[in-house]
């Protein structure tokens, strides 16, 4: 044999190494390692011994389940404080991480065959995405959400549609992360009611006491990216959040209460650095919420809690991310709250695989991209992962990309060997200098944010929303002038001709057909329920939202997620919940900023050839000021639920440096308060910005709007994902915009296509026709 091997010993044991044929007494972490390790194993019937004997490559040498530098008197273990080498001792040696891609579309009934095709085909946890009416605690019927209902994810307007969902799942068996922020507090009800009545033979506490899985719960996030809210900040944490904490430490202890995000902050532009610096204060703030607002105990929450990264195409960074949030995380809660429990110190994470860094244009290459973000993540020590179909930038996913998505996670667990070593960068020079230099950046960033007073101190300044947002101009001024290269998109780019044949199939929903059958199941249901009852329960609700007091003991009769069970047992919908919330505490409405310069910066000092040509808009904006008497001018708007807005942010400030006048829109607008809006600024352009999937509804409801309201002459193009297929529909069929910009548009391109469709001579002038970019 090679490799180490262990020799018996009454007391320590020691270690021969073959490399260096001397005996070797283990240093005190090893030794600790090596019980961890054996106890988790020993749950399989296996032990550290079993490992080192068994991986034995077909060249004869012994693959060791961790690595070590023998030289050292304290080597830093995995699942050994402080955690930069993995959360578990054992690691994949022992238990792969769980293989749990995102998913849900349409209807309960066509998610749920969705759903039950992929873990017969090899998927082991589940992972729900919902429609935006859902995240933002509308019914199906609401007028607000014409375009949205069942496109981004399934649509759940009551309890019978969560049962539909998890139909001939066993909800006690199988793990269930459900991506839900602002309505949180319904759907966990309607979850948790679900399995109830699933297992009617059983107590409800005994059916709550089995339920594993997660509940993303994470609004802070959602006021600087993503913008899923519903209420304003003070009751979403300290009433919500506080309130699920304390009801899921007592009576769902295997459920996971919040899944700390910096997945949404690193597809809205975020640096990892940045990423994980607010994720990790933003889990400080949580804790802190658990322990001085709702009174609990740190050692009873935070075990449960646990992190979501995303992972893009920096391989080293993103490991050494991994790795240094850990340490980080386990430092600061040991030194901030002192907890008992050595789980409350530990970090674990889902992953997914980044959707920003894959692209409309040869779609195929995104599965490479897809497996070497992968990689990233399972080097750096995720518990759970979602790998992104290679579709990603046109729509959700086929059955087809979703295969492939879920086989490139197989075959890493299955055909490589990765799994076999725990953490094997570490003792790398390379890595082990980035992993403490990325830690570094990261601890000046949380150390400022506490400096003022946490992270919703510091969101409500508005300065977090900012950072996010000028790393995310900088980053697309860096691949407009070429400087980060993204094959196919800014390098190497196909012909037309060759780059058409390469489209792909989408998948298509006929959003008013989900429509019309959710509004008729939830009439049928409020049809047959006991209205009385249900109004109660509503009524009580209403009430404890005002109360002033906590109520987040798990004991608490007016603990809201108590209440909000009731509601769902009586069959009240999410939106009727959602409404009496909101009648305590209204709705949050954000304040829009813009960052400026960030853009122009990443021209200088770049390719000559690109340098002239951003020049020359600038002169055309300039020729168009003297001949129209003012700038050429923009309203850049979102409409119905899509809160995606790091392309309209982009668009904004890009356009702003390139020197149009640039009106932002609020998020949520419905088409006609966008042509109001329109109008009421005389802009010459609308651009849309559209990543929900609502742009077949929403365009041609706009242009109708502006039409009623007698405006012809005003010029709209549409940005975003929007896939290839649906281009002739709105360019020609409804006519309803006068150019569309894939993903990967660069800014200056689309700049002179708006500037040439502008008509000229005060603005009255003639449609002039349409045009593709
Ligand atoms: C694991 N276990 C081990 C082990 N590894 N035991 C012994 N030895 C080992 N080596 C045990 C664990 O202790 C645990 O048991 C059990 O096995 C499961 O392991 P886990 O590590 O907890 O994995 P999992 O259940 O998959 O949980 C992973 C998680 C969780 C903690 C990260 O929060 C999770 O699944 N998150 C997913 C979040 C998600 O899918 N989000 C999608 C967002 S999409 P025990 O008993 O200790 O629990 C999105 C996009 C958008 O947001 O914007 O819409
Ligand atoms: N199904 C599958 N994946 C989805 N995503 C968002 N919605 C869905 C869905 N309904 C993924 C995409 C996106 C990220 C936020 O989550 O990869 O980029």
């Amino acid at each position: 044999t090679s490799g180490v091997r262990l020799l018996k010993s009454k007391t320590t044991r020691k270690i021969f190494d073959i490399r260096t044929l001397s005996t070797y007494t283990p240093p005190e972490n090893v030794q600790e390692w090596e019980n961890l390790a054996n106890k988790e194993l020993s749950r399989a019937k296996k032990s550290v011994d079993y490992l080192r004997s068994e991986r034995v490559t077909p060249e004869g040498i012994q693959i060791q389940p961790v690595y070590w530098d023998l030289n050292d008197p304290e080597p830093e273990m995995p699942g050994v404080y402080p955690f930069s080498r993995g959360p578990y001792a054992s690691m994949y040696t022992n238990r792969p991480w769980t293989i749990r891609q995102y998913a849900g579309f349409s209807t309960a009934e066509e998610s749920n065959a969705f759903y039950k095709r992929n873990l017969a085909a090899g998927q082991q946890g589940l992972s729900v995405a919902f429609d935006l009416p859902t995240h933002r605690g509308y019914d199906s019927d609401h007028e607000r959400v014409v375009g949205d209902v069942g496109m981004a994810g399934v649509s759940i307007d009551t309890l019978k549609d969560m049962e539909i969902l998890f139909d001939q799942i066993d909800l006690t068996e199988v793990s269930v992360s459900m991506t839900m922020n602002g309505a949180v507090l319904p759907i966990m009800a309607f979850y948790i009611q679900a399995a109830i009545e699933q297992n009617p033979d059983k107590e409800p506490a005994e059916v709550m006491k089995q339920l594993k899985g997660t509940i993303q719960n994470d609004i802070l996030k959602e006021f600087m990216v993503r913008n899923t809210y519903i209420y304003p900040p003070t009751p979403s944490v300290n009433r919500v959040i506080a309130d699920i904490m304390g009801f899921t430490s007592k009576w769902t202890p295997k459920f996971n209460s919040i899944s700390i995000s910096g997945y949404h902050m690193q597809e809205a532009g975020a640096d990892a650095a940045l990423e994980m610096a607010f994720t990790i204060a933003d889990g400080l703030e949580y804790i802190r919420t658990a322990v001085e607002v709702a009174e609990l105990d740190v050692d009873s929450v935070a075990p449960r809690l646990s992190f979501f990264w995303g992972i893009g195409m920096n391989f080293y960074t993103e490991i050494a991310k991994m790795r240094a949030a850990r340490k980080l995380w386990a430092e600061l809660v040991k030194e901030k709250f002192a907890p008992s429990n050595p789980k409350s110190l530990l970090l674990r994470t889902h992953c997914q695989t980044s959707g920003y860094s894959l692209t409309e244009a040869q779609p195929m290459n995104n599965i490479i991209r897809t497996t070497i973000e992968a990689m990233a993540a399972v080097q750096g020590g995720t518990q759970s992962l979602h790998t992104n179909s290679y579709d990603e930038a046109v729509g959700l996913p086929t059955d087809q990309s979703a295969r492939v998505a879920r086989t490139t996670q197989l075959i890493l667990q299955e055909e490589t060997g990765i799994c076999d070593v725990a953490d094997p960068w570490g003792g790398s020079y390379m890595m082990e200098s980035l992993t403490d230099e990325i830690y570094d950046k990261a601890k000046g960033i949380i150390d400022d944010v506490e400096s003022h007073g946490g992270m919703t101190a510091y969101i409500n300044s508005g300065e977090a929303k900012l950072k996010i947002e000028e790393s995310a101009t900088k980053k697309q001024g860096r691949v407009d002038s070429g400087k980060d290269v993204v094959v196919g998109v800014n390098k190497y780019r196909l012909n037309k001709e060759d780059e058409k044949a390469e489209m792909i199939d989408v998948l298509q929903i006929d959003n008013s057909d989900v429509r019309t059958k959710q509004i008729a199941r939830m009439n049928e249901v409020k049809a047959n329920r006991d209205e009385i009852a249900a109004q109660e329960a509503l009524l009580r609700l209403e009430e404890s939202a005002r109360k002033t007091t906590s109520t987040s003991n798990p004991d608490h009769p007016d603990n809201l997620m108590t209440l909000c069970i009731e509601c769902a047992r009586t069959r009240c919908t999410l939106g009727e919940m959602s409404d009496a919330l909101e009648n305590a505490w209204g709705r949050h409405v954000p304040a829009t900023g813009m960052v400026q310069g960030a853009y122009t910066a990443a021209f200088n000092g770049g390719d000559d050839k690109v340098f002239s040509e951003y020049e020359n808009i600038l002169k055309s904006v300039e020729g168009f000021e003297q001949t129209e008497g003012r700038r050429p001018r923009i309203l850049v708007a979102k409409m119905g639920q899509d809160g995606h807005d790091r392309g309209a942010k982009v668009i904004a400030s890009g356009f702003a440096d390139l020197g149009f006048d640039v009106d932002v829109g609020p998020l949520f607008q419905t088409p006609r308060e966008v042509a109001l809006q329109a109008i009421d600024s005389d802009v010459h352009v609308i651009g849309v910005s559209s990543q929900a999937a609502g742009h077949k509804t929403l365009l041609p409801a706009l242009k109708k709007e502006l039409e009623d309201l007698g405006v012809h002459h005003m010029v709209v193009v549409a940005g975003g994902v929007i896939p290839p297929q649906d281009y002739d529909f709105l360019l020609k069929e409804s006519k309803s915009c006068g150019a569309v910009f894939g993903p990967g548009t660069r800014i200056t391109d689309a700049a002179n296509t708006v500037l040439d469709l502008i008509p000229r001579g005060g603005g009255g002038g003639e449609e002039p026709a349409n045009k593709t970019a």
